[in-house]
């Protein structure tokens, strides 16, 4: 097999499970440290239960690692092993791709774990992609609630141990009893369960928060005060709907950022093509145009041609049949005609009084038109305006209908067919 051809076929293996989170979506990702209950347990068996404050800072040095490390993150929470992180709204890194923030986001996060605490932690890592901002905050308080039922479990596990039960013991008696009874467990063993430290019962934040900071500035070589973000790490947790005002004040700006964005694409593109149906529009106005100008064209032929046979047929009445043979022959039209009366031509010095009475056969001709037949000539040839006798009126009636068809056809095409017309005739353009 080519190599061309084994490349084609093993990256269309590799493109078969690869998803990207689709636009428009918010995304949270959430890491979960794997077997950490043996870390905490077994391998580090001096950690504080239910809470170590030594563990939590670990957790919390992550999330700050994870926020830093160009993904967009815009808000980090961790409680007990896990962490979730929100990016903003419309976030592009790695082009949504869903096995970059995985695997990314797991290798950071069990790296720098590992280097702050000493011990190798290992997380996994999902994507959680969500509809809209309502979900977002919905998915926080959810997380909120699990860090708060989980600490309340933890605590009554611990004190149970500590009293002598066994892991098994403890276990069984967390599932039978109502989280009410599990407070009243843990006051008659002398722990205020609502006293204890917010980040155990709610978990930790950390986003970004602006700060005022005293500077050098190297420009106006003064110490002056200017603001910049750092990130804040939030270990008291507003509840309700405080939480979720917090979380939105951060999504926030990404999100009306983004759609202003698209708003302002759509518009662009709008204005750069016009919808479908204007286009067809525009089509159909533009064939019907070429027709009524082939049909103006035609008829100004068939005119035009009836008009010098009258000429022809008059000349020879009072020139006695001699111009016949030459008009004819020379297969004059009656633009022909007027071009003649217009330029002093060989004919006048042939025939004596040639000239005159073919002026004024033509002007005769003409004034017989009607009006409607004088527009259509006028496509043919401007001429006639300085022979006709209703210049002015047909020239209005012309212009304005030379300028209907210009404006439609300029505004959708600008053809090269309706511009030919108003290149020969330029007077139309006023
Ligand atoms: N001692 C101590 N343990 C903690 C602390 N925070 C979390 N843990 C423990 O971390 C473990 C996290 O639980 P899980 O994530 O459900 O379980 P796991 O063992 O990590 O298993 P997987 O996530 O399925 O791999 C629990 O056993 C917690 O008791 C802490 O501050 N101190
Ligand atoms: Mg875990």
């Amino acid at each position: 097999m080519k190599f061309d051809d084994l490349d084609k076929r093993m990256r269309s293996f590799e493109r078969s499970i690869d998803q990207r989170i689709p636009d428009g979506l918010f995304l949270v990702a959430r890491l979960d440290g794997r077997n950490f209950t043996r870390l905490t347990k077994e391998t580090r068996p001096d950690l504080a239960h239910p809470f170590d404050i030594r563990f939590n800072e670990a957790m919390v040095e992550t999330v700050k690692r994870l926020m830093k490390c160009g993904f967009e993150a815009v808000y980090g929470y961790t409680e007990s092993d896990e962490i979730s992180l929100l990016f903003a709204y419309g976030a592009s890194t790695f082009e949504r791709k869903v096995r970059k923030y995985n695997s990314i986001l797991a290798g950071e996060a069990s790296a720098h774990f590992t280097k702050v605490f000493g011990e190798t932690g290992v997380f996994d890592c999902r994507v959680v992609p969500l509809p809209d901002l309502d979900s977002v905050v919905d998915y926080f308080r959810w997380r909120k609630e699990d860090s708060h039922r989980n600490s309340l479990n933890a605590y009554v596990y611990w004190t149970m141990r500590d009293t002598g039960k066994t892991a098994r013991e403890a276990d069984r008696m967390l599932l039978s009893i109502s989280n009410d009874r599990k407070r009243e467990i843990l006051s008659e063993y002398g722990i205020d369960y609502e006293g204890t430290p917010a980040w155990q019962r709610w978990g930790v934040g950390v986003y970004n928060e602006k700060v005022e900071r005293k500077g050098f500035n190297p420009v106006t070589g003064k110490e002056e005060t200017g603001t910049c973000n750092v990130l804040k790490v939030d270990r008291e947790l507003p509840l309700g709907d405080d939480y979720a005002a917090l979380i939105e004040r951060l999504v926030r700006p990404s999100y009306d950022r983004e759609r202003l964005r698209v708003e302002r694409a759509a518009m662009e593109s709008a204005e750069a093509k016009p919808p479908g149906d204007l286009v067809d529009e525009g089509r159909r106005e533009l064939a019907a145009l070429h027709r009524m100008t082939d049909v103006f064209l035609d008829t100004g032929r068939k005119i035009s041609e009836r008009l010098a046979w009258n000429v022809v047929k008059t000349l020879n009445r009072t020139m006695k049949g001699e111009v016949d043979e030459t008009l004819s022959y020379r297969g004059l039209n009656f633009f022909d005609m007027i071009s003649i009366k217009h330029r002093t031509l060989p004919y006048s010095q042939f025939f004596f009084g040639f000239q005159e009475e073919l002026e004024r056969v033509i002007d005769e001709q003409i004034g017989s038109l009607s009006e409607t037949d004088s527009l259509v000539l006028m496509y043919r040839d401007p001429l006639l305006l300085e022979t006709g006798g209703k210049e002015e009126a047909l020239r209005r009636l012309h212009a304005e209908v030379l300028k209907a068809f210009g404006e439609i056809l300029d505004a959708h095409y600008g053809t090269v067919r309706m511009r030919r017309f108003l290149e020969r005739y330029p007077w139309l353009e006023r």
